[in-house]
């Protein structure tokens, strides 16, 4: 016991005389006093020889010195900062922090949601459906029965499992759904991505984004429709913009019509956008065909309604003068860093 007391001391004065040096000296002091084969669990292997009525005393030495040397440890750690992986002394806390890289919104999210802002002061809310819908939603309910020739202008991407789901081709499906389910007044406009199978291109993506709009009310007319879509541009493009409609044909609708804006890009003197028409189309329209309002047991002469669609790459591109429709699915961070809230 004496003995070991001894040496003891003989610890303690080493370890008071040793000169904190670099990570490498202290990973030494703690493998020969702290670890598993150290001299601290040595000297406590060695309790089981001590005479019975000396392990108490013997304990609190043996105590004492595990504090010592352990606290030796912690300051000599301190002392090296940061660098206890050896570089430099102790940490800069008055540097910088890393900056956390922020994303932004993908151009396509930006347009929809001033879209769906503008409607929203007019009293739509958004609604939404599924991108796998079945013939009914996509074609039938809408007036395109089987062998319609309306339905070749919009190649279909077929599920395999079932021959009546498809990917949807455009987000009039959403309502449909809507008029199944709930009565006019009806103020709805419907986001979200549509399949036509393409063959990939600049001008053609197989999936794009669309924004539908349904208001069905009675005495709704083609006044307020267009009325709604004028202030509709006026607040995306300016209250200087200017419209103009154009007989066009959909199965939904009738009558129908496109409508122009005067071409953003050039003016109107002429470009390549417009093609050098000073006009550029951003949405078909029209007044809900009865025969439809019928279909899902909606009055036709009791309420009337219109309906239009359009693309959000293309009001992209007409914001933004994005060309190539391929940028908007190549996840490149050079062309999505560019977009920032601000319109
Ligand atoms: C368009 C153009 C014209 C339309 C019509 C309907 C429905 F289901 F309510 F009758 N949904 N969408 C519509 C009408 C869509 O997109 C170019």
């Amino acid at each position: 016991m004496d003995q070991l007391l001894q040496q003891i001391e003989q610890y303690k004065q080493e370890i008071s005389s040793v000169v904190p040096d670099g990570a490498e000296a202290l990973e030494a002091y703690r493998i020969r006093f702290l670890g598993t084969k150290g001299i601290v669990k040595g000297l406590f292997a060695e309790m089981k020889n001590v005479p019975g009525d000396q392990k108490k005393e013997f304990g609190q030495v043996l105590n004492d010195f595990k504090q010592l040397a352990e606290g030796k440890y912690e300051d000599w750690k301190n002392s090296l900062g940061g660098a206890a992986t050896g570089k430099s002394a102790a940490i800069d806390l008055s540097l910088p922090g890393d900056a956390l890289p922020l994303g932004t919104h993908h151009p396509i999210t930006l347009v929809r949601d001033q879209i769906v802002h503008i409607f929203g002061r007019l009293g739509f809310s958004v609604a939404e459906g599924p991108e796998i819908e079945d013939d009914w939603h996509n074609f039938t309910a809408l007036n395109l029965p089987e062998n319609h020739p309306a339905r070749d202008m919009q190649d279909t991407f077929y599920i395999n499992q079932n021959p009546d789901w498809l990917l949807r081709t455009h987000t009039s499906s959403v309502q449909a759904r809507t008029m199944e389910k709930q009565k006019p007044p009806i103020r709805i406009i419907c986001p979200g991505r549509v399949y036509r199978n393409e063959t990939i291109s600049a001008r053609a993506h197989c999936f794009f984004h669309q924004t539908e709009g349904l208001y069905v009310d009675e005495n709704v007319s083609f006044a307020d429709l267009k009325q709604t879509l004028y202030f509709f541009v006026q607040e995306l493009f300016g209250k200087d913009v200017k419209i103009r409609f154009r007989p066009s044909y959909f199965p939904f609708t009738e009558p129908s019509a496109e409508m122009d804006i005067n071409c953003r890009i050039c003016g109107g003197s002429g470009c390549a956008v417009c093609k050098h028409t000073g006009w550029v189309e951003i949405l078909g329209s029209g007044m809900v065909h009865p025969k439809m309002l019928d279909n899902f047991g909606i009055d036709s002469n009791k309420y009337t309604g219109f309906a239009f669609g359009m693309g959000i790459e293309r009001i992209c591109q007409l914001k933004y003068r994005i060309n190539d429709l391929r940028l908007y699915s190549q996840n490149d961070v050079r062309f999505l860093k560019q977009f920032t809230g601000a319109v």
